[in-house]
């Protein structure tokens, strides 16, 4: 069975609790529940991790170097993690980076992303719904 990871960066774990206007009103809960529904029907299986912490992500991007994909939102180290970039770059699975919100109508150091140059691509202003639409890029 072919495994995916989804790993969400800092402060991704306070979605649908502060600012629904930017982020909408859904928690990081209900977006798991909605991608194992996905996952259920194309029997495929999903390892879901949320951390604060850049040397987490980095950690789990190398575990998954035999995954069949990564869907990664990188939170605000999307900005300026070298460190996360050269992660995604030592390993040969592909990665699909995703933002809720549009990061190019918001402020001017959102509209770098220093990890998208090494992912096969970004989905970037769908809310929520960006996590399922990167997962099925993959079916
Ligand atoms: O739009 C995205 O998905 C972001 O990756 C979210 C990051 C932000 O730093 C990026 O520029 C764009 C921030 C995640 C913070 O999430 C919150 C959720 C609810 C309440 C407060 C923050």
């Amino acid at each position: 069975m072919k495994t995916f990871y989804v790993l969400n960066g800092p402060n991704l774990n306070r979605l649908g609790k502060r600012e629904p206007g930017i982020y909408g009103s859904e928690t990081l809960q209900t977006v798991e529940r909605r991608l194992t529904e996905v996952a259920n029907e194309n029997e495929i299986s999903i390892v879901f991790r949320q951390s604060n912490h850049e040397g987490d992500l980095i950690d789990w991007i190398h575990e998954a170097e035999d995954a069949a994909g990564i869907i990664i939102n990188p939170g605000a180290f999307t900005h300026y993690s070298y460190a996360i970039r050269d992660a995604i770059a030592s390993v040969s699975v592909q990665v699909v980076e995703v933002h809720i919100s549009n990061v190019h109508s918001r402020e001017p150091f959102r509209h770098t992303s220093v990890i998208s140059p090494v992912t096969k691509g970004q989905i970037v202003g769908f809310g929520t719904q960006g996590y399922e639409l990167a997962l099925r890029s993959f079916l």
